[in-house]
């Protein structure tokens, strides 16, 4: 049902023999293990799906700043708000890197804003959710961090040189991010009140389900995932992610003493993981499509942003040209 509904860039996976002379000689040195550099001779669907990814992920992690900068202002101390500040603009910087890497493949940026600002360029669903107390400040740490983590440490080996090095920072700073989000909840529910552990357990129920769509659709339904695979932009498929993060995260719970809300959840001796239910993937294609709980407020905030940075923008420009103009001029 899934992939009658997107989009798909990516024609089927074509064997090595079909490929025409310069696409195998690429393809061998993506099987070999080698980097693909900028200046590099790459088929145009590898740029293409590369421009996709890493733009749509640049703009998850500008977007993202929103749930969370929302309780900037709230947080509960001193050194907790710190933190958080600190932790958005690890999320802003994570953007800047990643619409960096993109640039190198040709597409400006001001390219991507607009096709982020009208709607057409795709960010993660899990943005589109409100962020309703502090424990949910502790949720999106320990769980979409975790889960942004667990997608992002196959992507350090990307075939693709520049995303691959931009991961490789975004991927250290994203594990300091997971600890500050579990170590909220530590506090809440190992020192708090039963009214605060209950705050934890309501943030868990309705951010558990929207975390676990962040991996994407699932296999059977991915319209990407095998050429994506077969050009190691990706290393593993949104289903194996998705099982290694509940098998991670269950005993994470466990500690916290909360209760996971997936009735089907349950250890399978033989396949050595955890069963699970089935997100409800119709929710997903809906705040996908614009429908979620926040997809306006997102886009409206990001829009307004972009609208009243403007004289800014103009400033900066008209002082770089006044610069220009004076040193033409000695
Ligand atoms: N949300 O064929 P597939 C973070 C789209 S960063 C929205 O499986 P693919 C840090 C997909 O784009 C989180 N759209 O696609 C942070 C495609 O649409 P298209 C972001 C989704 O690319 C933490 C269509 O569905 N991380 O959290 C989603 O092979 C805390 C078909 O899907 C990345 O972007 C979704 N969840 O696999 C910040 C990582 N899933 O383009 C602040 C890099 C799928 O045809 C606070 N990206 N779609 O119109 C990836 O690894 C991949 O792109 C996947 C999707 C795995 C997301």
């Amino acid at each position: 049902m899934y992939a009658q509904m997107v989009r798909s860039d990516a024609a089927s996976v074509r064997s090595i023999e079909e490929m025409e002379p310069r696409e195998r000689a690429f393809q061998q040195r993506i099987d070999e293990g080698q980097k693909i550099e900028p200046k590099d001779w790459m088929p145009e669907g590898y740029r293409r799906t590369l421009i996709r990814q890493i733009s749509q992920h640049a703009h998850s992690e500008i977007v993202g700043q929103l749930p969370e900068g929302n309780w900037i202002t709230r947080a509960p101390t001193l050194e907790r708000k710190a933190i958080l500040l600190a932790k958005v603009q690890d999320e802003a910087g994570h953007g800047l890197y990643l619409y960096c890497a993109a640039e190198t493949l040709g597409i400006s940026r001001d390219e991507m804003y607009d096709q982020l600002h009208s709607g057409r360029a795709k960010y993660s669903s899990i943005f589109n959710y409100p962020t309703l107390s502090w424990a949910d400040i502790g949720c999106i740490g320990w769980l979409v961090d975790g889960a942004a983590i667990m997608n992002q440490v196959p992507l350090q080996r990307c075939s693709y040189g520049p995303y691959a090095r931009a991961m490789v920072r975004i991927c250290k700073e994203e594990s300091f991010h997971q600890r500050q989000g579990y170590d909220i909840l530590v506090t809440m529910c190992r020192k708090g009140s039963d009214q605060q552990r209950a705050m934890v357990q309501n943030a868990l129920d309705r951010w558990w389900w929207p975390s676990l769509m962040m991996f994407g659709p699932p296999d059977t339904d991915s319209v990407h995932s095998a050429q994506s695979m077969a050009w190691k932009i990706k290393q593993n498929s949104n289903d194996e992610l998705r099982q290694k993060f509940v098998d991670e995260t269950v005993p994470q719970a466990k500690y916290l003493g909360l209760v996971i809300p997936d009735p089907e959840l349950a250890w399978n001796e033989e396949r050595g993981a955890h069963d699970f239910g089935e997100p409800d993937w119709n929710e997903f294609l809906a705040v996908l499509n614009g429908n979620g709980p926040c997809n306006r407020e997102r886009l409206g905030a990001r829009r307004a942003a972009w609208a009243d940075g403007a004289w800014y923008r103009e400033g900066l420009m008209a002082h770089a040209h006044k610069r220009v103009a004076g040193v033409a001029a000695e």
